[in-house]
Protein backbone atom coordinates (compact mmCIF):
# COMPACT_ATOMS: atom_id res chain seq x y z
CA UNK A 1 0.00 0.00 0.00
CA UNK A 2 2.76 2.40 0.96
CA UNK A 3 4.72 1.85 -2.52
CA UNK A 4 1.38 2.52 -4.37
CA UNK A 5 1.28 5.74 -2.30
CA UNK A 6 4.25 6.96 -2.96
CA UNK A 7 4.03 6.33 -6.91
CA UNK A 8 0.27 7.90 -6.47
CA UNK A 9 2.43 11.00 -5.28
CA UNK A 10 5.04 10.42 -8.05
CA UNK A 11 2.61 10.64 -10.82
CA UNK A 12 0.91 13.76 -9.72
CA UNK A 13 3.92 15.56 -8.83
CA UNK A 14 5.37 14.82 -12.32
CA UNK A 15 1.38 15.82 -13.91
CA UNK A 16 1.61 19.18 -12.00
CA UNK A 17 5.11 19.87 -13.65
CA UNK A 18 4.26 18.71 -16.79
CA UNK A 19 0.81 20.60 -17.16
CA UNK A 20 2.70 24.06 -17.63
CA UNK A 21 5.03 23.29 -20.17
CA UNK A 22 1.95 21.58 -22.28
CA UNK A 23 0.24 25.12 -21.80
CA UNK A 24 2.72 27.17 -23.41
CA UNK A 25 2.05 26.05 -26.78
CA UNK A 26 3.97 25.06 -29.94
CA UNK A 27 5.68 27.71 -31.47
CA UNK A 28 8.70 30.00 -32.42
CA UNK A 29 7.90 32.02 -29.06
CA UNK A 30 8.73 28.89 -26.95
CA UNK A 31 12.16 28.47 -28.64
CA UNK A 32 12.77 32.32 -28.71
CA UNK A 33 12.49 31.93 -24.87
CA UNK A 34 15.26 29.38 -24.39
CA UNK A 35 17.35 31.15 -26.49
CA UNK A 36 17.20 30.07 -29.95
CA UNK A 37 17.39 32.64 -32.76
CA UNK A 38 14.05 32.48 -34.59
CA UNK A 39 13.41 34.96 -37.55
CA UNK A 40 10.88 34.84 -40.27
CA UNK A 41 11.91 33.94 -43.87
CA UNK A 42 9.07 35.09 -46.20
CA UNK A 43 10.65 33.87 -49.44
CA UNK A 44 11.13 30.54 -47.70
CA UNK A 45 7.59 30.04 -46.08
CA UNK A 46 7.93 30.76 -42.11
CA UNK A 47 9.88 31.63 -39.57
CA UNK A 48 13.47 29.66 -38.97
CA UNK A 49 14.48 28.55 -35.30
CA UNK A 50 18.02 28.03 -34.74
CA UNK A 51 19.57 26.94 -31.70
CA UNK A 52 21.54 29.11 -29.65
CA UNK A 53 24.67 29.82 -31.48
CA UNK A 54 24.38 28.71 -34.33
CA UNK A 55 25.60 30.59 -37.80
CA UNK A 56 28.89 31.62 -36.02
CA UNK A 57 31.22 29.21 -37.01
CA UNK A 58 28.52 26.20 -37.40
CA UNK A 59 29.70 23.72 -39.78
CA UNK A 60 25.91 23.00 -39.96
CA UNK A 61 22.54 23.86 -38.73
CA UNK A 62 19.31 22.21 -38.49
CA UNK A 63 16.34 24.26 -38.24
CA UNK A 64 12.71 23.79 -36.82
CA UNK A 65 10.31 25.18 -39.02
CA UNK A 66 7.15 27.03 -38.27
CA UNK A 67 4.13 27.54 -40.66
CA UNK A 68 3.67 31.62 -39.27
CA UNK A 69 5.78 34.41 -39.84
CA UNK A 70 5.64 36.22 -36.79
CA UNK A 71 8.42 34.74 -34.54
CA UNK A 72 6.68 36.13 -31.65
CA UNK A 73 4.00 33.30 -32.18
CA UNK A 74 3.11 30.75 -29.24
CA UNK A 75 1.08 28.57 -31.36
CA UNK A 76 1.83 27.65 -34.52
CA UNK A 77 1.93 24.42 -37.06
CA UNK A 78 5.16 22.80 -37.55
CA UNK A 79 6.54 22.27 -40.64
CA UNK A 80 9.75 20.38 -40.66
CA UNK A 81 13.06 20.85 -40.59
CA UNK A 82 16.00 22.65 -42.67
CA UNK A 83 19.76 21.57 -42.60
CA UNK A 84 22.05 24.07 -43.59
CA UNK A 85 25.74 23.09 -44.76
CA UNK A 86 28.31 25.94 -44.82
CA UNK A 87 29.28 26.58 -48.17
CA UNK A 88 33.12 25.42 -47.77
CA UNK A 89 32.10 22.11 -46.90
CA UNK A 90 28.78 21.46 -49.16
CA UNK A 91 29.95 18.73 -52.03
CA UNK A 92 27.15 18.41 -54.49
CA UNK A 93 25.77 15.95 -52.27
CA UNK A 94 22.05 15.38 -53.03
CA UNK A 95 18.75 16.02 -50.60
CA UNK A 96 17.60 13.26 -50.25
CA UNK A 97 13.56 14.63 -49.26
CA UNK A 98 14.01 17.08 -52.32
CA UNK A 99 14.26 13.46 -54.48
CA UNK A 100 17.99 13.94 -54.80
CA UNK A 101 18.31 17.02 -55.92
CA UNK A 102 21.40 19.51 -55.02
CA UNK A 103 21.23 21.55 -51.86
CA UNK A 104 19.86 25.12 -52.17
CA UNK A 105 22.68 27.98 -52.17
CA UNK A 106 21.35 30.63 -49.66
CA UNK A 107 23.00 34.09 -48.68
CA UNK A 108 22.22 34.66 -45.42
CA UNK A 109 24.14 38.17 -44.87
CA UNK A 110 22.67 39.86 -48.16
CA UNK A 111 26.12 40.35 -49.62
CA UNK A 112 25.40 38.16 -52.95
CA UNK A 113 27.76 35.90 -51.38
CA UNK A 114 26.47 32.07 -50.78
CA UNK A 115 26.64 31.08 -46.96
CA UNK A 116 24.79 28.01 -46.74
CA UNK A 117 23.60 25.16 -48.91
CA UNK A 118 19.85 24.40 -47.77
CA UNK A 119 17.71 21.03 -47.93
CA UNK A 120 14.32 20.79 -46.68
CA UNK A 121 12.67 18.06 -44.56
CA UNK A 122 9.08 18.75 -44.70
CA1 LIG B 1 26.42 35.94 -47.84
Amino acid sequence: MRKIIVLLIAVLLVALFAQPVAAQGNGPAQLVKAGWLCLPFPSLGGVYCMPPGAFISSETVTARIFDTLDPTASEAAFLGTAMFVRTDLYNGQPCPQQGLASYIPLDFTGDGVTDFYGCWHR
